[in-house]
Parts: C-alpha cells; sequence; structure tokens
C-alpha cells in the first residue's frame, strides 16, 4: 500500500541552521510573530521569538516525516496517556533539533543571555509523576529512535497546580501555563470531531433479522486537536503529539440562541468546554468522578477517530487494521477505548461482533502501573448507563462472551467468575476498567521485573491462568537526551572527553567508562562536575526557599510525589536522629537533606506530612547549635524543571518504598545516571539497578516483599518496634509531642500516634536496617576514591535503562513496530 506522495521534495525550502540564519530567524520572528520592535523586547519576547524560529524548522521537517511514513507501508504506534509530562519545551527541541549551540550564539549576539531566556518558559506539567513523565520519554524515544508514533492525550488548560508552602503546609495554585499563548502547538481547527454524552441506544431490526444499534441525542461536543511536535535526537524524524481541547458545538449553542437565552448558552458553552480544563492531581487514587469519566471518553473517541479517519484516508480496510495500528494503553485511564473501537467497528462500519473483537484484541495492549487496590479504576454501572449507554452495553456483552468461556473452561467454578468478571459486585455494582483492558488486550505488560511478577501471582493471577502468554514485562526507562545531556552538561563533556559520544544513541556503551572509574585523574574531574552541580542547586534552594547550603557535604534527595508508602517519613525520622545526635554532641558527618513532591489536594495524610517535615527542617536549620553540620530543605513546586537542577547534584538517592508498592520507579534510574548512590528497598525497579551496578555500589536494605507479606500477617502492633530502640522512641516521641511546632500540636500528635498505632507501610519495622543503610553510606563518603568509584560505576552500568531499550522492549514484545528514519544520525539541517 502506498499513496503517490512525492517523498523528496521538501514543502518549501529549507531554513538555514547556522547562527547567522537563525539569529536572522529570530529577529523577523520577533516582529512578524511577536509583533515588537526588537528595541522594545522583554526577555518573554525573546522567549516567543526563539521558539517560533525553532518551531518552523521543526515543521519542515514534521512534514517530511509524515510524508515518508504516509509512503511507505509502515505500522503506526498510538500512545494513548492521560498525561503527558513534559516540562519546558524550548531546550528540549533545540537539543533534539541539533541548534542549540547555534542559537545560544545568536541570541548573544543579539544580546541576549541563553539561560535567563529559556528560564521563562512555564512547564508544561500535564501530568502527575512517574506514568506521565514515563509518556513523555517515550515519544522522545519514538522519534528518536525513527518509530512511527504518535502520542494522544488531552490539552489540559490547567496542568499539575504548583505547590507554595504557606509557610509549612502545601497550598495548591493554578497552573495557567497557557495565559500568554504556546509558540509550540499548531492548532488545527479542521480536526474536530463531535463527541456525544448522555442519550439513549437505539435498536434497529433490519430485514435480514439483524438487529442494530445507534446511540443518540444527549449533548455532543468538539474535539478540536492541538499538535505539538516532537523532534528526534541526531534524526531528522519529527513526530507528532496531538492533544485533544473541548469546544461547544455550534448547534448546542444555536438551541438557545433559538429561544432567545443568550446568557444561558454562553454558559453552557463554557460548562462543556470544562471537560479539557484541568488535570486531576492525583497520583495514587482513582477519581470517581463524573467529569473524569468524560475525560477520558472525550479524548479516547477523538483519538480513536482521528487513528481510524488517516487509516482510511491512507487507503487501507479494516481487515489491515493489525498490520497498520497498535494502540498503547497507559494504564486503564484510556481503557474505555476497547469498548469504543468495538462501538466504531460494529455501529459505524458494520463490521460482526466476532469480526470486531478479532480486531481490537489484535490492537490494543495495556501497561499496568501499579497493584494498590485504592488506584485501580472502576465506575458505578448507573453511571457509566448515563453517560456512555452504548459502551455500557458493549461492556455487557464482552463480560458476558468472556464468562461464557470462563465457564467452558472451568465448569462449576462461581468464585472464579466473580473473580474475573468485569463487573465487580460488591458494595454496588462497578465496572472493572482493569479487567476491560486485560481481556481486550493482546498484551499486557508491568514495568519492571518484580511489578510484572507480582501482577501474575496477585492482581492479574486469574487472568495470567488463562492466557499466560500475554503477560510480559517492560522495565522502564529515562531519556538520556534530558537526564544526562540537558540536564548535566558538564559530565556529558566529562564522557565525551573519556569514551565519545556514541553512548547518546546507545545507552550501553557507558559501559566503556569502567576501565577508568578508580582513575585518580577522572575521579577527582567527577568530583569538580558534582561541585558545580551542587552550585547550582545551592542556587536554585537559596532563591527558592533563602536557606543557604554548603556545596562540600553529602547531598541526600528524595525527590518523588507524596505518599505514604514512598515512606518521606522513614528519612524524616532518620533526619530527626541525625539532630539528636549532633545535640548530644555526637560528631556526624554533615549532610545537606533534599526533599521535593507533591501532595495530592484530597490527601490529608500526605500534606501532613509535608507540614511536619517542614516544620522540623525549620527547627533544625534555625538551631545554632546544628549550624551548617545538617541542613534541611523541602524544595517547593517540584517539577521537571526543578529536576533537571536537583537530579545531577545528587549523592544519595532515596527509594526506599515498602516493597512491593513501587511497580518501578524512574527517578531512582535519573539519579544513578547521574552518579548518585541508591539507599534502597527492594522494590519495583531497585532489583534491576541493584543486578546492574552490583551489590557492592548500592545500598540495599529492609524488608523484602515476601517479608513484608510475612510480618503483615503477623499483625503486630507497630509500637512493639519502638522496644529496645531508645534513639528511634526519643524521635518518635518528639514528634507526638510537638518538639518540632509552636502553634499545631495535633497535627504532629496525630502523626506520632499513626506511626506508633497503624503504620501501614512499615516505616517503624524497617527503620533500624535503613539507619544502618545510611550509615554504610556515610562510611563509604568518607572515603572519596571508593565513593567516587562507586559513583562511575553506577554510571557506566546504567546503559540497560535507557528510555530506548524500553521502547524496543515494547516495539518487539508487543507492537511489532520498525524504525523509519527518515535520516541517518546526525545533527544539523
Ligand atoms: C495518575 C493518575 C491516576 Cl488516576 C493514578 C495514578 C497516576 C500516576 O501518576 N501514577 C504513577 O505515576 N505511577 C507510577 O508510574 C511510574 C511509571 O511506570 C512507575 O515508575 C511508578 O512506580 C508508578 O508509581
Amino acid at each position: 500500500m502506498s499513496t503517490s506522495a512525492d517523498t523528496t521534495a521538501p514543502p518549501l525550502s529549507p531554513l538555514p541552521h547556522d547562527t547567522e540564519g537563525l539569529k536572522q530567524s529570530i529577529r523577523d520572528a520577533m516582529v512578524r510573530f511577536v509583533g515588537k520592535d526588537p528595541k522594545q523586547a522583554t526577555q518573554r519576547d525573546w522567549l516567543d521569538a526563539t521558539s517560533f524560529a525553532v518551531r518552523e524548522r521543526m515543521i519542515e521537517r514534521r512534514l517530511l516525516t509524515r510524508r515518508q511514513f504516509d509512503a511507505e507501508d509502515v505500522k503506526r504506534v498510538y500512545y494513548l496517556s492521560m498525561e503527558y509530562l513534559i516540562g519546558r519545551m524550548l531546550e528540549a527541541n533545540l537539543r533534539n533539533t541539533g541548534i542549540l549551540d547555534e542559537t545560544r550564539e545568536a541570541l548573544a549576539q543579539l544580546g541576549q543571555d541563553y539561560d535567563e531566556i529559556v528560564a521563562w518558559e512555564d512547564d508544561a506539567a500535564l501530568g502527575n509523576g512517574g506514568l506521565g513523565r514515563l509518556a513523555a520519554c517515550i515519544l522522545e524515544s519514538l522519534a528518536t529512535q525513527g518509530y512511527p508514533g504518535f502520542g494522544y492525550g488531552i490539552r489540559y488548560e490547567y496542568g499539575m497546580f504548583r505547590q507554595q508552602f504557606e509557610p509549612y503546609r502545601q497550598v495548591e495554585h493554578p497552573d495557567n501555563w497557557l495565559r500568554y499563548g504556546n509558540p509550540w502547538e499548531f492548532p488545527r481547527a479542521e480536526r474536530k470531531y463531535p463527541i456525544r454524552f448522555y442519550g439513549e441506544v437505539v435498536e434497529h431490526h433490519r430485514n435480514d433479522g439483524s438487529v442494530h444499534y445507534s446511540w443518540e441525542d444527549g449533548e455532543q461536543i468538539l474535539a478540536m486537536a492541538y499538535d505539538y511536535p516532537t523532534a528526534g535526537y541526531g534524526r531528522r524524524n519529527v513526530n507528532n503529539l496531538r492533544l485533544w481541547g473541548a469546544k461547544a458545538t455550534r448547534d448546542f449553542d444555536l438551541r438557545y440562541f433559538n429561544e432567545g437565552d443568550y446568557i444561558r448558552a454562553v454558559a453552557d458553552k463554557s460548562q462543556s468546554e470544562s471537560i479539557s480544563m484541568v488535570l486531576y492531581p492525583n497520583d495514587a487514587t482513582a477519581i470517581g468522578k463524573e467529569l473524569r469519566l468524560k475525560q477520558e471518553y472525550f479524548f479516547v473517541a477523538a483519538s480513536l477517530h482521528d487513528i481510524l479517519d488517516r487509516h482510511t484516508e491512507l487507503g487501507y480496510t479494516l481487515d489491515d487494521l493489525p498490520h497498520q495500528v497498535a494502540i498503547q494503553l497507559n494504564d486503564t485511564h484510556p481503557a474505555i477505548a476497547v469498548a469504543e473501537l468495538m462501538r466504531l467497528l460494529m455501529d459505524r462500519h458494520g463490521l460482526h461482533w466476532a469480526r470486531a473483537w478479532e480486531l481490537c484484541r489484535q490492537v490494543f495492549a495495556y501497561t499496568n502501573h501499579t497493584l494498590m487496590p485504592e488506584a485501580l479504576e472502576t465506575w458505578p454501572v448507573d453511571l457509566m448507563t448515563r453517560v456512555l449507554p452504548r459502551h455500557m452495553q458493549i461492556i455487557y456483552r464482552i463480560n458476558h462472551e468472556f464468562l461464557e468461556m470462563v465457564r467452558r473452561r472451568f465448569p462449576g467454578d462461581e468464585e472464579r467468575l466473580k473473580r474475573l468478571s468485569l463487573i465487580d459486585e460488591e458494595g454496588g455494582r462497578n465496572v472493572r476498567m482493569a479487567h476491560l483492558a486485560v481481556v481486550g488486550s493482546h498484551q499486557i505488560n508491568g514495568v519492571a521485573a518484580l511489578h510484572t511478577e507480582l501482577l501474575k501471582q496477585t492482581l492479574f493471577a486469574d487472568f495470567y491462568q488463562l492466557w499466560p502468554e500475554r503477560f510480559v514485562n517492560v522495565t522502564n526507562g529515562v531519556t538520556p537526551r534530558l537526564w544526562m545531556i540537558q540536564a548535566n552538561p558538564e559530565l556529558t563533556e566529562f564522557l565525551g572527553e573519556k569514551i565519545g559520544h556514541d553512548w547518546q544513541y546507545d545507552l550501553e556503551r557507558l559501559r566503556a567508562l569502567e576501565p577508568w572509574v578508580a582513575d585518580p585523574e577522572l575521579q577527582q574531574k567527577f568530583q569538580q562536575v558534582k561541585r558545580k552541580n551542587k552550585e547550582r542547586l545551592a542556587t536554585l534552594v537559596r532563591e527558592r526557599t533563602g536557606i543557604r547550603i554548603r556545596t562540600d557535604v553529602l547531598f541526600d534527595v528524595q525527590i518523588k510525589r507524596i505518599h505514604e508508602y514512598k515512606r518521606q517519613l522513614l528519612k524524616l525520622l532518620h533526619v530527626i536522629e541525625l539532630y539528636n545526635r549532633i545535640r548530644d554532641g555526637e560528631n556526624v558527618p554533615p549532610r545537606v537533606v533534599i526533599f521535593g513532591g507533591k501532595a495530592a489536594p484530597g490527601y490529608q495524610r500526605a500534606k501532613d506530612i509535608i507540614q511536619v517535615i517542614n516544620e522540623v527542617a525549620d527547627v533544625i536549620n534555625h538551631d545554632p547549635q546544628v549550624g551548617d553540620r545538617l541542613k534541611c530543605v523541602f524544595i517547593p513546586n517540584y517539577e521537571v524543571s526543578a529536576a533537571t537542577v536537583i537530579i545531577p547534584a545528587a549523592d544519595l538517592s532515596e527509594q526506599i518504598s515498602t516493597a512491593g508498592f513501587e511497580a518501578s520507579g524512574t527517578g531512582n534510574m535519573k539519579l544513578a545516571l547521574n552518579g548518585a548512590l541508591t539507599v534502597g528497598t527492594l522494590d519495583g525497579a531497585n532489583i534491576e539497578i541493584r543486578d546492574a551496578v552490583g551489590e557492592d555500589n548500592i545500598f540495599i536494605f529492609g524488608m523484602t516483599e515476601s517479608e513484608v507479606v510475612a510480618h503483615r500477617a503477623r499483625g503486630e502492633v507497630p509500637e512493639a518496634m519502638l522496644a529496645g530502640r531508645p534513639a528511634l522512641s526519643r524521635t518518635v516521641e518528639m514528634i507526638e509531642q510537638g518538639y518540632f511546632t509552636c502553634d499545631d500540636n495535633a497535627t504532629h500528635a496525630e502523626l506520632g500516634h499513626y506511626l506508633r498505632h497503624q503504620d501501614p507501610f512499615f516505616v517503624l519495622a524497617d527503620y533500624p536496617a535503613y539507619r544502618e543503610a545510611c550509615e554504610r553510606a556515610d562510611a563509604l563518603y568518607a572515603q572519596p576514591e571508593c565513593w567516587n568509584t562507586a559513583a562511575l560505576t553506577n554510571i557506566a552500568r546504567m546503559g540497560y535503562f535507557s528510555i530506548d531499550r524500553t521502547v524496543r522492549d515494547y516495539a518487539e514484545k508487543i507492537w511489532d513496530a520498525t524504525p523509519e528514519p527518515v535520516a541517518p544520525k546526525r545533527n544539523g539541517g
């Protein structure tokens, strides 16, 4: 199959990629797009003008990439995700387009400071945490490796909230990231699809006896496409991220206008446009809100409509779908796609159930990111019936056919049927979206080896028994372009001098560093790089918190969403113990402890943890007896752009979740790649990191997953762990007695009580082992040669955790897709 598109002739004459040409483009853009005299321009104006100059060059390559894909018989990969945690786009786009140095120089010649200009850009924070950042890394890698990958998501007008402390408690401020417009997006007014909600299903009986269904009435809104080009690094491939924004339909407006109710019409318009208004800031609990269900269906329906349109526009038939299209579901958030594709294939294209189902299953695959019961999405049958009546019908039919099959394989096993059913009948009837995703997919993957094993043994055990071949592991990864080349330019240069640049495309090549990890000269350089990065971070800390930190001590970093299972409290107990030992006159090795992360606004326990960390930090940081031997900072508003400053400065990476709860983690990979040593539990990808870097180069501690299960079964009171542990007892007492607060004893008392009597994630039980692991870290840090050897060994052995390997795993194990590079690996125009 091929179209007659001319793949060679550029759509327009290519733009120059040298400094002079860029300078000209930036100056032109300032006048033509920003509308300003360069003499009057602000730094934000320069940001916009520069962005326009880059985007011109990207869109050129985007059109060529598209032409090539259309002309060749390539299988396309569609990534459906409610979240993309992208961060700032200018630097990423410059870097991947290969014109960063030239643009820096062009701006300098225009009298502008590049670093100051890029800092004006707001992060695109269209995600909560790991899941959203993974989606962004995957898109970048698809483009870099030349895969025909397309991202679909929602253009939230408000992204992840901005976090402030007032002065200790988290307060959320809206993230109005689009308020000054966005130079990176291409609004596609012609790519608008009507999306229906509510209404009813009408049965049509045909003469041949067959029954057909249509979904009618209800409300319609429009999904309009906004395209964000995504450039590959060192290649000319530019892929597309298509985000949907909600628009009221004209018809909908007219109805009221005709009745003369102008105000009502305008008000309703903004109500229907509210679907894409805001990202739900929850990272670990399902959101049982009607608006959330509508968001999910809205972006899924628009995306599938778009996918099928493109498929048919290219001249393919529905029978070609499995050969041309792979759709990856990023968690269950887009799982309604299974029912939607069935609806489209049957109600719109007239396929029979069996054929439609076959196609569906060959197209979809599902990535699971959590085992935690409270994070598993279920929707009340009543709600689903009201909002998506046809989909509910289809889900019933899918369930019926599925359970019939199970009955044949396991006759008389009613309990099994209940466990497997797409409908949970306990406590009201609810649709289990994970079950819908599993039955509708040909492959289901976990995101780290342990996680996938646990999926098979627990959450999906019954499904695994039915279809063992459908379950695969794809361990997460991170993009070295953002998390090394951009975040750590000095380390990048240092690596370049020693081992060249091949690792940028094939991270396994970092291994070439291994013969030199103990080399004194290399170690000295590495230490200099770390120190510079610490100074960069110290500046950010001073700007954001007013706290001054020294840069000649161990930087101990825990950056991630705040959650009980991630155990920020475990780190806090250690900080308090260090404080006590310093006050007792002990000679404790100096350190700076850095926290960063947001709490879901409705997650009171997480918010209490933030407050108490801030209060403890305040006491410690102002105690003259402590001085600069211990500092504790909670950096407000942790986001991608802050992560790129924090991660390269870290010595110690805290990955201390209760074993069995962190599906994978990806911060663990970013930190180790930048030469931080991990103190961690045997959880998620920590296990694979240990296997890669070697036991001597990581500080593993605490209960294993099976020990956690056994410990829980024993049902001991957490308090019992305090017996014979005077230092830990004192720490807990100080919290519960309000030592660190002048006005909020209640929160502290409550948190102390929680540790003593509930402690659902075994902070107290793991504390002794954790403390001991931290001491091992201190002891190693006291021997710089040994520490640096271990840190450099970590870097050399992190190749496996490249997102490029992850994406190749998906391509081979799940998508059956091959790369289609537009040009050989080389930067430039
Ligand atoms: C977002 C929305 C909802 Cl409703 C539920 C969860 C989330 C979310 O952000 N989850 C998330 O970030 N999960 C994380 O995914 C990472 C990538 O696979 C893992 O590394 C990490 O272990 C997992 O917690």
